[in-house]
């Protein structure tokens, strides 16, 4: 690859890391040293730095170095959508679905799943369907879907673009719409079924500062989080022209104070003079929302874009960084809030007795997603034994990282065999879906296997 020979890439290096010395040395204090890639960078405050790639151009070499490089996350640009993973009813067909997967792997890179329903790139068989035969297909293509890559996704944008544009603030007319105003929650409920692993976002264009159409996602948020319906994540596609909301952070940390997280899943700018700003801007408003885990471009080079002449990517036709790729290098290495802090910065409580732990529940009508974090106090644990109680009438179907003794009334989850060491205060998490209602009493720790 003559284009990122070890000499060029080293000077690279250098000029970035100099340039954030400069510019933010004092945010900087505290963490090991700037990092020289996207996704390395991101990687200091626990966020990931992805692209959408597409599973045709994995032969490029020049695509597939800089991804390899710089990347941290994927997002398939094509190849999980409905009209690629259910061509005709009932007949799935993943290939290239797990090119991208396998891809993902093979780096060590999360995959956001997009997506499991959107009124475009519907498949020809369903966009000539309706009502309750089309709810039963839609229903269908999550289970199966999320199924197939059950515990492989991070995050799946469960519904894409479903609010309409202008000052409505109200869902978009569409045949999935016109199955009944709950399809979406209905969605959610079944993706988390088949997944109880991935997040569950809902993702949007326009949504980018605090207008109508943000504002009716948020209510529709609100809703789900009040009612139980398994919502953990909101998409900002963030597809910009010359300019950047104002009100673009505080609009992200409006979502995440309803106690979700949020994403930038499809971010590209219009090539201008401004461009490399509005990137930075972008970056940084992430950095300065806790919640906000990770930034995904849409593409890797100007020339993969589906904004033909618009430039609107990092690096140039050729794999060349450009201008905005160094201010959004230089924004992830200044720091910001961070969603996992490291003990440097921050020394968490240790409890004092062998061990604690919490539960937080994802629940809906007739079944829930339990997620346990246990915590070692102050002599640190080899192994751990959680109890819990749950409700009469509920029952633990499967569970995750732990394995359980019983399933109605006190159930009992021990470690399994790679988290069951903790050094003092360290903390591990695992999970259970159940049928009925979840646990309401704080559960007991014990250490010792
Ligand atoms: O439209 C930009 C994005 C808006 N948000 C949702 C994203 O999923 C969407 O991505 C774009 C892809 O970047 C395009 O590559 O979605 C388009 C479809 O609406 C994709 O374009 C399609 C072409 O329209 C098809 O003709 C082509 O067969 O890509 C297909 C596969 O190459």
């Amino acid at each position: 690859m003559p284009l990122f020979g070890t000499s060029r890439r080293t000077a690279l290096l250098v000029a970035a890391v100099a340039g954030v010395t400069v510019a933010a040395g004092v945010a900087l204090a505290g963490t090991a040293e700037a990092a020289g890639t996207l996704g390395a960078s991101a990687a200091q405050s626990g966020r990931y730095f992805g692209a959408a790639i597409a599973a045709g151009k994995l032969g490029d070499a020049t695509y597939t170095g800089i991804l390899n490089r710089e990347f941290n996350a994927v997002t398939p640009e094509n190849e999980m959508k409905w009209d690629a993973t259910e061509p005709s009813q009932g007949r799935f067909t993943y290939t290239n679905g797990d090119r991208i997967l396998n891809q993902g792997i093979s780096m060590g890179a999360k995959v956001r799943g997009h997506a499991l329903l959107w009124y475009q790139q519907e498949p020809g068989w369903a966009q000539s369907m309706s009502g309750t035969a089309l709810r039963s297909a839609m229903m269908n293509h999550v289970t199966q879907v999320a199924t197939h890559y059950q515990g492989k996704i991070y995050a799946w944008d469960v519904v894409n673009e479903a609010f309409a544009d202008g000052g409505s603030g109200a869902r978009r007319d569409s045949n999935l719409q016109r199955t009944g105003n709950d399809w979406i929650e209905a969605a959610f409920r079944a993706a988390r079924a088949a997944d109880p692993n991935a997040k569950l976002c809902y993702n949007d264009y326009n949504t980018d500062g605090v207008n109508a159409k943000s504002t009716g996602v948020y209510n529709m948020v609100r809703d789900f989080k009040s009612r139980g319906v398994p919502i953990d994540c909101v998409g900002f596609q963030s597809h910009l022209g010359t300019g950047l909301p104002g009100d673009y952070q505080s609009n992200l940390q409006r979502f995440a104070d309803l106690g979700v997280d949020v994403q930038i899943t499809e971010l590209d700018v219009a090539q201008g003079g401004n461009q490399a700003n509005i990137y930075a801007g972008v970056t940084r408003a992430c950095m300065a929302v806790s919640r906000c885990t990770g930034i995904t471009v849409w593409g890797i080079r100007d020339s993969d874009s589906w904004r033909t002449g618009e430039n609107p990517l990092l690096f140039d036709n050729s794999g060349n960084k450009k201008a905005a790729y160094t201010s959004v290098l230089n924004a992830l290495n200044a720091g910001g809030g961070t969603t996992s802090p490291s003990p440097s910065t921050s020394t968490p409580p240790v409890p004092t007795g062998a061990c604690s732990a919490t539960v937080s529940l994802n629940s809906w009508n007739g079944g829930f997603v339990a997620t346990v974090r246990v915590t070692a106090g102050s002599a640190g644990v080899n192994g751990w034994a959680v109890g819990l109680t749950l409700p009469s009438g509920s029952a633990v179907t499967s569970t995750w990282s732990a394995t359980n003794s019983g399933s109605t009334g006190t159930v009992s989850f021990r470690n399994v065999d790679y988290n069951g060491t903790l050094a003092a205060g360290a903390a591990t998490e695992f999970g259970f879906q159940g049928t009925g209602t979840g646990p309401t009493a704080t559960p007991t720790c014990s250490a010792g296997s």
